[in-house]
């Protein structure tokens, strides 16, 4: 079938929205068509080349929503009709990482899905003349119909909002998942969040939902600070205006430290600053963003062994087929808030002013409607 998308053509292009043929579903995948998308700075970082397993050409996108229209050879757990959330990180509940509790990172197609394929080793997108286009993530859902595996699906309440609930996707659970997941952040904790944008937000409405009593935001663009204090920042940072190094005054804040603290800028520096903030002796940091090509962490190794603990998380340490559908029942009974955080949406035809958008810190989210 013809179907709309944005291709990405090349490292630091434009995005070509434009028609390209789309094969259905072969055995265990399923035709989604695609409601809505967020568009993410994991996009973005893929399209600026900075990506080392970035691909070209191919089908970005991967946080959307959408209708389950047709199902390959075999699959037994979705039908026509469905609602579904597509997963970057799937969740065939068979392989060893699968079974294994203290991960959610599912291998049973991870090498064909880093290349761009579908399990088989094949693409369905390719240009009306025939040529193929990638997938990415495992999920390309800048298109208005895509095709995913059918263990990378999540089957979600039909009353949800495809325009809302794309988002938890990927930024809603990354940022909450990386609190209860990750960190297992308690009642009363006090914590530091830096970062500000998609996923801290998200992070510091985790920190609500589970009951830290001190939520600092530290962000370099003081634009950010009145949305994060709606979702529960008590403090806000902005370090070109602290005198001196950030870690004595962060720890100073806290009285001692963050018994958690969270990394949602993707800059080295920043990590280390995380680290160092965090509470001697228990506190743990958490790594979230994702960090340029080749790029490297470091603290002193004393910083360890005086008891603070570096991890990270990949998805909110989310299990999808689980964890997805729980997380839009939430929203849907008004214990976690999306809406104010989609500031902006487009059709498809306009999805690289999206792109403008988020280069200018102008907004926090941007859906894509079909
Ligand atoms: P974003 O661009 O919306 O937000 C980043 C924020 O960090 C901005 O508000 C910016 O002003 C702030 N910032 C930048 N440099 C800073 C500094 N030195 N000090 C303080 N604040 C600074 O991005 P996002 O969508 O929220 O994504 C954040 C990171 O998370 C990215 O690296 C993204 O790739 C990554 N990510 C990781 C996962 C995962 O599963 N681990 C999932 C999605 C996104
Ligand atoms: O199992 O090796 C693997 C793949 C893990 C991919 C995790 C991706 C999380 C970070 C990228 C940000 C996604 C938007
Ligand atoms: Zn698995």
């Amino acid at each position: 079938m013809e179907v709309r998308a944005a291709v990405a053509v090349g490292a630091g292009k434009p995005l070509e929205v434009t028609t390209v043929n789309l094969e259905g579903p072969r055995a265990f995948e399923v035709l989604v068509e695609i409601k809505a998308t967020g568009i993410c700075h994991t996009d973005e970082f893929t399209l600026s080349g900075a990506d080392p397993e970035g691909l070209f050409p191919a089908i970005l996108g991967h946080e959307g929503a959408g209708v389950v229209v047709e199902v390959g050879k075999g699959v037994t757990t979705l039908k026509p009709g469905d609602h579904v959330i597509p997963l970057y990180t799937p969740e065939c509940r068979s392989c060893e990482y699968c079974l294994n509790p203290k991960t959610n990172l599912c291998q049973a197609i991870r090498s064909t899905q880093g290349q761009g394929l579908m399990p088989d080793g094949s693409s369905r997108f390719t240009t009306l003349d025939g040529d193929p286009i990638l997938h990415y993530m495992g999920t390309s859902t800048f298109a208005n119909y895509t095709v995913v595996p059918e263990i990378a699906l999540a089957k979600i309440n039909p009353d949800a909002p495809f325009d809302k609930v794309c988002y938890i996707g990927c930024g809603v659970t990354t940022g909450i998942g990386a609190v209860i997941n990750t960190a297992k952040v308690e009642i009363g904790s006090k914590a530091i969040v830096f970062g500000l944008g998609g996923i801290g937000l998200n992070v510091i409405q985790g920190l609500r939902l589970a009951g830290a009593d001190q939520i600092v935001g530290v962000d370099l663009n003081p634009a950010k600070k009145e949305m994060a204090e709606r979702f529960g920042m008590t403090d806000f940072v902005n370090p070109s205006e602290v005198e001196g190094d950030l870690v004595p005054y962060l720890v100073n804040l806290t009285g001692g430290g963050g018994d958690y603290t969270f990394d949602a800028t993707g800059n080295v520096g920043v990590m280390r600053t995380a680290l160092e903030c965090a509470h001697k002796g228990w506190g743990e940091s958490i790594i979230i963003g994702v960090a340029p090509a080749g790029a490297e962490i470091a603290t002193r190794p004393f910083q360890l062994v005086t008891g603070r603990v570096w991890k990270g998380t990949a998805f909110g340490g989310a299990r999808g087929r689980t964890d997805v559908p729980k997380i839009v029942d939430w929203y849907m009974d008004g214990k976690i808030e999306i809406d104010p955080m989609i500031t902006h949406t487009m059709p498809l035809e306009d999805i690289n002013k999206g792109f403008d958008l988020m280069h200018a810190g102008e907004s926090i989210r941007s859906v894509v409607l079909y």
